[in-house]
Parts: structure tokens; C-alpha cells; sequence
């Protein structure tokens, strides 16, 4: 069933041209609103406290939330704005029917129902089962991310789900699992003020976790000494006492050399290591030839650098060591995780105060997200799908037969692979816009093409959406209960602040409807949020992630509760492993030797340049909403290419020149923005535009054998000037650029 490609003209002739936005003066609060809303933003992990001015069943503004304490009011350029999408014009109204050939036209929620069904019915009857996959996203809150779970298993009894988790947190989360047993940041932010040293690798942590910066001019007020490990001068690192411009890739080679540092200088907590680790001797093993040189070859950081940091570390009293993405999107990811968490346990500052070690969670519920069973290995209460015990009590939470739960599914990009081999033929998607996001995208349009029926369910006509058969018009996080929980495991609480405009529904009213006419309405007869959290509870309870002891009054009394919380006297665990009882089975923290590898693809004569991507401040994730807002926009208006002058110098590039920058897997171009903060074989583009401005057509898509992340951090490009243009000039285009 071959499909036509839908033409682009004729949507934008249906939807008009995408409009950056700005509401009229007069709608940014001026007037008395109905009433503030106490909730969260919409985006990254910090989830700030926000107060919501609604107006006439609007968005009209907001309110800092002083008394919330993680943000104290503080809020980003984002968060500040993110109100705006709630009026957007390109919102989507109603349901949205794919004509073949030619675009999409509005249809009804009966049609879009009843169509969606047929269509799954009568592709696992031919196909089987898994031959129905779905991707969800974890943007949504731990709800829906929960009832994502169930429905997939026990509505569509399908595999192969997956979640946009898998392109970011899942490198730490393995990682963490088997250091600790365990998957979150040791300690709240709280610890950070009074921490000695702070360790922060691969976190832009200003510009992508703007608010969590206070935390650390607060440490650097006390006297904390800072050290920065990332190939670009980012603007942490601009006062740090140490910037390490690392080689994108190497980062087990310097980890691993900073541990045959503290060993060889004997800066190490014998005790902790003695009675609360185990795996020591075989870690070490695995470093004892990592020495000066070898590690200034293998991470292009100096000797002298790589000495003091291991210095600053080994001998502080206090410390946190913090990453993100810069370490984890990489084939070796979890081994890069591994490689900090020996750092920490040599040193025994991780279950005390002011000692932690975290990964810093991206998206808004990244955290409660990967806890609760939409990742295709995984159960809720963070459980294992394929041990049997964990799915013996899952199925009776359910009301199941085990035999009738799916095992291990494909994970994200291992999915788009399938619908290649003919494997997976159908697909419903929440929340994810995977053809910005995953890599190699050319072959991700590909695959979206070859699916005989494909339902995305969204808030706006994304670029993966309009490859879909129906789009099913869901809710903003304003616009339905839940809860999240944050990057530093405070579960915090989200209001509804208005009802779902014109012919949008909540996305748990929508997937409560499918699950019905799937014949699976009793097991989704939840009359609120509170009922899906309530069965959440139950079933996370006896997991590493156990919520059992959190309920929703619980959340508001206390302005958000930590998991673990397994009793509902227990006031909830801001700082972990106090009683250096980790959740391994043997309950010790958990050496892993590393031996350092190279990235998947390394510069060549043929491609001589490192690619790296990652973000700006004022974007987030596929764009979707902040392209769409002019403030935004006008900040940071198009992709980027990030060069040092004298690699510019090389070929001839001056500021704003367009480059056509080329991989294995496609080109794209891209104005210069010729800069002293990176290193002088890296280039650096965001990843936030689709189309022709996407970096993710260049990306390489091999895959953490462990983690199956992508390694979006590396890979090795040609560059060649092809004109000489001002930016400005692609700016319209750009924002248009959704193919
Ligand atoms: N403004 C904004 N904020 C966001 C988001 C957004 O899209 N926009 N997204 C949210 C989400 S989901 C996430 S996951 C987080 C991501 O937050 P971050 O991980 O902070 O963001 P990135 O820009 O992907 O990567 C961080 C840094 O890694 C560096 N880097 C690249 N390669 C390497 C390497 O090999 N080693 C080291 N040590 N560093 C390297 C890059 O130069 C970059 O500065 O941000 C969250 N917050
Ligand atoms: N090259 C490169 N690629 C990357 C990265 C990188 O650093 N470099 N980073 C990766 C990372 S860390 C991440 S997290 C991924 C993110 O990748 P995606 O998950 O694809 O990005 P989002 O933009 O969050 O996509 C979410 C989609 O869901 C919609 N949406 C948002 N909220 C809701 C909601 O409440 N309900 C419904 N129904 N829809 C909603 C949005 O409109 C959007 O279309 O990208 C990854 N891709
Ligand atoms: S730091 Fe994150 S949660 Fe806070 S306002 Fe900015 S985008 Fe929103
Ligand atoms: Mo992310």
C-alpha cells in the first residue's frame, strides 16, 4: 500500500503559513485574570513553579510562584514564554484526516476513532501483534506516561513500545541501575550550595538548565571551585576554575585517567571503599596504563589540566559531579556514566550531605517518565519485563494472565529499522517528533512513509505528523492533571488551568476511548488523574521507584514529595543512601571497570572534521512550540554552525559564510557563526529545526549497545563554503522548513 507524499504546499494552503507569534499588548496579563494557577512549566527537567493568569478559558500571562522552592520564582527565556503557545493559531482544533496526495482536511473524533481501530485490527489480524508499534514521549505526565504502559500491553498487546526517553536519559539510567540499583540524581539540588568542588561534564547547564545555574553562583558565593569538561567553552565554563575542552568522545579516557591519578596519589576513601563498594580492584585494573600522555592523546585536554582536576576532586571534602547529554549521547554512553560514578565512589562523597553525584534529567517528566513503564524493556516502579516475579505482580495489578504480557520490545530508532525490514507496519504516536529528533532522519521520513497507517497524536501539525494518516488533536500540560517529577525526584503537581480548546481532547481521554473500542474498558475506567496516580502507586509499590507513599494531597501540602516514598507516613528521600544501603542486590555501591573506546565514526582524511550537536537557550527539543514563538525566534532565528576561527581560516570562512557541511548520511547548510569557545576540530549545530535546517540528517545512527541511545554527540563531516550570505536571509525559511 504504497502512500503519495503528502504535498507541503497544499498543507500550508490548508493551515497558512506557520506564524511565529506574539500576542497583542494588552494579553500579557494587563487586565484582571479569572484566576492564577499554581503549576509547572511545560519544558525541561528543572519543572519550575509558575503561576498561570487565565482569562476568559485562556492563557493570558503568568505570575512568578515565589514560595515554590526549588525556582523561588525564578523562571528562563522559555518559561517566561511558554504561555504563548497555548493561543497559537497553528494550533491544532480537531482531528486532521490525510488525503491522499494532497494534504490533511478536519474530520471528527468519530471518524478518527473509528478509523484508527479498524486500521490497528486489521494490521496485527494480518500482521500479529507487534507488527503494531508505539512511541510516546516524556513530556506527558506520570499518569499518562503510566497508562502509555498498560495501554500498549493490555489494550494494544503490542511489544514494541518506546519513548523519547531512549534519545536521553536511558545512557544514565542504565548506567545508574547498575552502580547503585537505583535511577536518580544522590541528592536535591539543595546539596549543591555547599558542595567544595562541583564537577560538570557535558551540561550547558546555563543555557539548557538556566534556573539550576543560581545553584551553582550560590556554591561559587560559599567558595565552591567549579570544573567544566565540554569541547565548547560554554558559559559555565567562562568562570570556572577549570574548563576541560575535551575531544567529543573521550570522555572514559579522562575519567578513567583521573581515577589512575586519585589511586596513585592515594586520594581515596578506603573505608567506603572497603565496606559499601564492591568491584574496586577490577576497576582500577582497567585504568593502570591510562597515563598522562595516553590520556592527552586520547581526550586532546592537557596533561597539566587533566592533573589538576583530578587534584581539585581527589582531595575535596565535598563535592557533586553532574552531567547530561554531552557524555551520554555516545555509543559508549553508559560506560561514559560509569566512568564518572568510579570517580565518585573512589572518593566515598556520594548518601552525605552536601556529596552527590546526579544526571541532570532533560525533559519536563524525564525523570518520573523513565520510572513507570513506557520503555520497552519496563514495567512500572521501574521493574524489569522480562524478570518473571515483576511480571507476575504487574499482571495482577492489572487483572492479566502473565502470559498474556508482552516481553522485551524494539527500542525507538531499533523500531524505525523494523518498519524498514517490513516488520512493523502500523503506529500510534504521542508526544514525540522523531523525524527531528532521531538521527539519520532521511531514513526515519523513509520508514514513516512505508507504514501502511500512522496516527500521531499532538498538539500542533508536527513535521512527523504530517506523515500521519489521522492526527488526533491532544491537550498542553495546562490543560490536564497530573503530576511530574522533576530532575531531582520531587514528584511536584500539574493543574489543569483550562479546559482543552475548540475540538482538542485530553490525551487521557483519547487513549481511555481507543482503549474502550479496543475492547479493554473496564481495565481504563479512570474517572480522574487521581485514579490513574492511585493504581501508579500500587503499581510501583516493592520497585526501586516506589511511590506508594505519595498522593496528590501529599504533593500539594508539601509543595512536592522525593521518591522513594514507601509508606504513607514516610515524608519522601531528598538525599539517598544516608544509610550506605544502595539497591543492588548485595546492597553495595557497584565499581564497573571501563576501558576506553572510540566513538562509532572517527575523522578521517575523507571527513576530517568532528560534528557535535546539542541546543541553544531559547529553543527546545524539536521546536515544535518555541519555532512557533516569535520571541524566541527572534533570539536565535535559524541553525547555526559553530566554528573556531582558525579552522574557519582553513577554508576560507568568515562569519555568517554558508557552509555545506556533509556526512555519510546526508548534507545540509548552514550559516557560520565563526566562535573562539570551541575546540578547533569540532563543529557544533542545534538540532531544533526539521527539513533542510535539520542537523539530524546528518547524525550517525549507531546505537549504546546497552542503552540503545544514539550517539548524537559524534560523528565525522566534511565542510566546504558555498556562499558567502548573511543569516538574516534564511530566517523565513527556516521557520518554515518542515518537510
Ligand atoms: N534551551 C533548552 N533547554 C533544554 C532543552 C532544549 O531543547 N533547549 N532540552 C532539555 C532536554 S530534553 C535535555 S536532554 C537537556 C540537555 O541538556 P545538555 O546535555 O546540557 O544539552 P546539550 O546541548 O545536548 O549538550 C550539552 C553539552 O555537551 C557538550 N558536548 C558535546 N560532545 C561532548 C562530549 O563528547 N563530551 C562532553 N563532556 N561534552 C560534550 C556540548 O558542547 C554541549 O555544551 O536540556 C533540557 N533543557
Ligand atoms: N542531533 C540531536 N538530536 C537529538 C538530541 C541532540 O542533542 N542532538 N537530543 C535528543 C533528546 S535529549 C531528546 S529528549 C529528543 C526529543 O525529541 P522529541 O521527543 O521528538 O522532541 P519534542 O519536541 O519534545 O517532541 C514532542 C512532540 O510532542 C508534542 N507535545 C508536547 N507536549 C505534548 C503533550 O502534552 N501532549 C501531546 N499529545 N503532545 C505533546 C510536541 O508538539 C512535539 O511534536 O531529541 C533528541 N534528538
Ligand atoms: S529552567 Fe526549564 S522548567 Fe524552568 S522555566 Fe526554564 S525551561 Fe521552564
Ligand atoms: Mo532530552
Amino acid at each position: 500500500m504504497a502512500k503519495l507524499p503528502v504535498s507541503v504546499d497544499k498543507i500550508i494552503d490548508d493551515f497558512g503559513p506557520h506564524k511565529a507569534y506574539a500576542p497583542q499588548t494588552g494579553f500579557h496579563g494587563n487586565s484582571e485574570p479569572d484566576k492564577l494557577v499554581k503549576t509547572h512549566c511545560c519544558y525541561c527537567g528543572m519543572q519550575c513553579g509558575i503561576k498561570l493568569k487565565v482569562k476568559d478559558n485562556k492563557i493570558a500571562g503568568f505570575e512568578p510562584w515565589e514560595e515554590f522552592p526549588f525556582n523561588e520564582g525564578r523562571l528562563c527565556p522559555k518559561g517566561v514564554m511558554r504561555y504563548m503557545q497555548n493561543n497559537h493559531p497553528d494550533r491544532i482544533l480537531s482531528p486532521l484526516k490525510r488525503v491522499e496526495g494532497k494534504g490533511f482536511e478536519t474530520t471528527d473524533w468519530e471518524h478518527a476513532m473509528s478509523k484508527t481501530v479498524s486500521e490497528i485490527k486489521r494490521i496485527q489480524d494480518t500482521y500479529g501483534k507487534d507488527a503494531f508499534a508505539m512511541l510516546s514521549g516524556v513530556s506527558l505526565t506520570n499518569e499518562k506516561s503510566y497508562m502509555i504502559g498498560k495501554f500498549a500491553r493490555v489494550a494494544l498487546k503490542t511489544a514494541n513500545l518506546d519513548y523519547n526517553g531512549r534519545l536521553c536519559m536511558v545512557s544514565a539510567g542504565g548506567g545508574n541501575k547498575k552502580a547503585f540499583g537505583l535511577d536518580r540524581t544522590s541528592n536535591s539540588w539543595a546539596d549543591l550550595k555547599h558542595a567544595e568542588v562541583i564537577l560538570v561534564a557535558g551540561a550547558n547547564i546555563s543555557e539548557t538548565f538556566p534556573t539550576l545555574t543560581h545553584y551553582i553562583w550560590q556554591a561559587r558565593d560559599n567558595g565552591a571551585k567549579l570544573i567544566v569538561v565540554d569541547p565548547r567553552m560554554i558559559p559555565l565554563a567562562r568562570t570556572a576554575d577549570l574548563h576541560l575542552p575535551i575531544r567529543p568522545g573521550g570522555d572514559s579516557a579522562l575519567f578513567g585517567a583521573m581515577l589512575k591519578i586519585m589511586v596513585d596519589n592515594d586520594w581515596l576513601d578506603h573505608d567506603f571503599i572497603d565496606n559499601y563498594t564492591s568491584g574496586f580492584q577490577e576497576t582500577i585494573d582497567a585504568v593502570k596504563d591510562y597515563d598522562l600522555d595516553w590520556a592527552e592523546e586520547n581526550t586532546g585536554i592537557s596533561k597539566e589540566l587533566i592533573y589538576q582536576a583530578a587534584e581539585m576532586w581527589g582531595k575535596a571534602n565535598t563535592s557533586f559531579l553532574l552531567h547530561a547529554r554531552g557524555i551520554e549521547h555516545h555509543t559508549k554512553g553508559v560506560e561514559n556514566v560509569l566512568s564518572c560514578i568510579n570517580i565518585v565512589l573512589a572518593s566515598g562523597r556520594i548518601g552525605r550531605p552536601y556529596c552527590g553525584y546526579g544526571t541532570i534529567t532533560g525533559q519536563g517528566n524525564g525523570q518520573g517518565g523513565r520510572e513507570h513503564g513506557h520503555k520497552c524493556d519496563q514495567l512500572p516502579g521501574n521493574r524489569d519485563i522480562t524478570n518473571p516475579e515483576h511480571r507476575k505482580y504487574i499482571s495482577e495489578v492489572w487483572g492479566i494472565d502473565e502470559k498474556d504480557m508482552p516481553g522485551k520490545g524494539l527500542s525507538a530508532y531499533e523500531q524505525i529499522e523494523a518498519i524498514h525490514r517490513g516488520e512493523i507496519k502500523g503506529m500510534i504516536s504521542i508526544c514525540f517528533n522523531p523525524l527531528v529528533s532521531l538521527p539519520n532522519n532521511n531514513f526515519v521520513r523513509e520508514a514513516l512513509e512505508k507504514l501502511e497507517f500512522y496516527i500521531c497524536i499532538d498538539t500542533f501539525l508536527s513535521e512527523t505528523a504530517r506523515h500521519a494518516d489521522i492526527v488526533m488533536a491532544g491537550s498542553l500540560h495546562e490543560e490536564e492533571e497530573g503530576t511530574v517529577t522533576t530532575a531531582e525526584g520531587r514528584v511536584v503537581k500539574i493543574n489543569e488551568a483550562i479546559t482543552p480548546p475548540g475540538n482538542t481532547r485530553r490525551d487521557g481521554q483519547i487513549l481511555m476511548e481507543l482503549a474502550d473500542r479496543l475492547g479493554e474498558k473496564e481495565k481504563f475506567a479512570f474517572p480522574t488523574s487521581e485514579d490513574i496516580f492511585n493504581e501508579l502507586r500500587v503499581a510501583s509499590k516493592g520497585g526501586t521507584a516506589d511511590y506508594y507513599g505519595i498522593t496528590y494531597q501529599k504533593v500539594v501540602d508539601n509543595m512536592g514529595i522525593f521518591w522513594p516514598c514507601k509508606t504513607l507516613d514516610h515524608p519522601g528521600t531528598p538525599r539517598l543512601w544516608e544509610d550506605k544501603k544502595f539497591e543492588t542486590p548485595d546492597g553495595k555501591a557497584h565499581f564497573n571497570p571501563v576501558s576506553y573506546r572510540p566513538a562509532s565514526e572517527m575523522p578521517n582524511k575523507e571527513y576530517p572534521v568532528v560534528l557535535t550537536t546539542g541546543r541553544v537557550v531559547s529553543q527546545y527539543l524539536s521546536g515544535t512550540s518555541t519555532r512557533r514563538i516569535g520571541k524566541l525566534l527572534d533570539q536565535y532565528p535559524e541553525p547555526l554552525l559553530e566554528i573556531h576561527p582558525k579552522l574557519a581560516f582553513q577554508y576560507g570562512i568568515e562569519n555568517h559564510d554558508l557552509i555545506k557541511v556533509k556526512t555519510r548520511r546526508g548534507e545540509a547548510e548552514f550559516p557560520a557563526h565563526v566562535v573562539e569557545t570551541i575546540r578547533e576540530d569540532t563543529v557544533f549545530i542545534p538540532y531544533h529545526w526539521g527539513g533542510k535546517h535539520s542537523a539530524n540528517q546528518l547524525t550517525i545512527d549507531s546505537l549504546d549497545p546497552v542503552s540503545k541511545i544514539p550517539e548524537f554527540k559524534v560523528c565525522a563531516c566534511q565542510l566546504e563554503k558555498t556562499g558567502k550570505k548573511g543569516s538574516q536571509h534564511l530566517t523565513e525559511t527556516a521557520y518554515q522548513s518542515s518537510l
